[in-house]
């Protein structure tokens, strides 16, 4: 198939899940085409099968707020005519469902069929869906979609209830590709004592640092943590809760434990370095930080919120707590980390979810079947003469 894939392509996990989905999908003889802003950060130096189409945005000066939604329509309707695309596969309600609904009457207007599918990954549905403002047209994107995916359960029942959405949903959850993201012990022995000494635990956290994410609970738990015994915290990302967090870790006299890295490419080879995850989100429709964790073998101390509970049995992959329960976390994390029969069984069980679960090799093809019965429906329509 020829498929034109839209994400942000610069921040959060439906960017990061886009892309690795445009990488997978290329893997497997797919024709894969990006048509974002900028090139998504986790492409860099892939080409098999795979061409990026930056969308040019205009800085008229009469245009205080340049029309992006219109460029990305004009871009998406070019590629597809121009390489012949099968389907438009959308990430993030808004604007992208809006303007492949746009490319998607553009070429219909010169008889060619264009479906689009929209993929929903969160707050799109939880936050900014809800803002009056653009409710009504992500609500309206949805429903002129021709396939719709959510990532968990919950984030369907949530745009049910939220948007009054009555049409079928398609659950795809999160994936991650689990021999990318793998423990090797060789790297663990060659970079680990780059981030902690052999007698250390090394716990780490991975977000945006929005506050969504609620950094300060990760710095607090580990101050405890790091009472009871030696450790060192990765923080790996960025955002606007960065200096928040810098501050209270100075001010609770662990700055000297904590590694903030800032953005990285390779996630996975951190990752894979460390005993615990915390991330401990007020909201997550799924939470993929945590499954890239889990297959790296580093169990998560999470919150029992949204997708999450999809992801992580309590007390057999992982942990789960209530929102802002620092204490609980911060015990949580000792005794799982004072007790290494605990902490191996753990890893094991989180490897074994990630890889039985969610691997690309099992939800890429769900993406593929729903394709295929996508792009199924567009042709019966399309012969039964109904607008396209
Ligand atoms: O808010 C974010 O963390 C970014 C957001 C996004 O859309 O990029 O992440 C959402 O999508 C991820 C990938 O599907 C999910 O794993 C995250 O749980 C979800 N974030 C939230 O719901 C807060």
């Amino acid at each position: 198939m020829k498929i034109g894939i839209t994400c942000y392509p610069t921040y959060g996990g439906s960017g990061v899940v886009a892309t690795e989905l445009g990488i997978e999908l290329a893997n497997r003889g797919h024709e894969i085409h990006f048509i974002t802003y900028s090139q998504p950060f986790r492409l860099a130096g892939r080409d098999a099968n795979i061409r990026y189409h930056e969308v040019p945005v205009s800085n008229y000066p009469l245009f205080e707020y340049p029309p992006y939604d219109l460029a990305l329509a004009t871009c998406m309707a070019e590629a597809a005519e121009l390489h012949s695309l099968d389907l438009l596969h959308v990430h993030y309600a808004i604007p992208h469902s809006i303007s492949a609904l746009l490319a998607r009457q553009m070429l219909a207007s010169r008889g060619r069929d264009l479906p689009f599918i929209t993929t929903l990954h969160g707050t799109d549905i939880t936050l900014v869906g809800l803002d009056r403002s653009y409710l009504p047209i992500t609500k309206f994107g949805i429903d002129e979609s021709d396939g719709l995916t959510a990532i968990s359960s919950h984030l369907r029942e949530r745009t049910r209830e939220n948007l009054g959405i009555t049409r079928e949903i398609e659950v795809i959850r999160n994936f991650v590709n689990c021999n990318f993201y793998r423990r090797d012990p060789d790297l663990v022995r060659q970079q680990r004592p780059r981030y902690a000494d052999a007698h250390e635990k090394l716990l780490v956290h991975l977000s945006n640092f929005r506050p969504v994410k609620r950094v300060l609970d990760v710095i607090q738990v580990f101050a405890q943590v790091s009472r009871a015994l030696p450790s060192r915290l990765l923080m790996i990302g960025d955002g606007p809760d960065r200096s928040a967090a810098e501050f209270l870790a100075s001010r609770l006299g662990v700055a000297d434990r904590v590694d903030f890295v800032g953005k990285q490419e390779n996630v996975n080879q951190l990752i894979a370095l460390c005993d615990l995850m915390i991330l401990p989100s007020e909201m997550e429709s799924f939470g993929l930080a945590a499954l890239e964790a889990m297959a790296c073998r580093v169990p998560a101390i999470s919150t029992r919120v949204g997708g999450l509970p999809e992801l992580i049995e309590d007390g057999v992959n992982g942990r789960l707590f209530p929102v802002g329960d620092v204490e609980s976390m911060a015990a949580g994390a000792i005794s799982i980390l004072s007790d290494p029969a605990l902490l191996d069984r753990l890893a094991s069980a989180a490897r074994a979810t990630a890889e039985k679960e969610f691997s690309a090799s099992s939800i890429i093809p769900l993406y593929e079947s729903y394709y295929q019965q996508v792009l199924g429906n567009s042709q019966t329509r399309k012969r039964r003469g109904r607008s396209i």
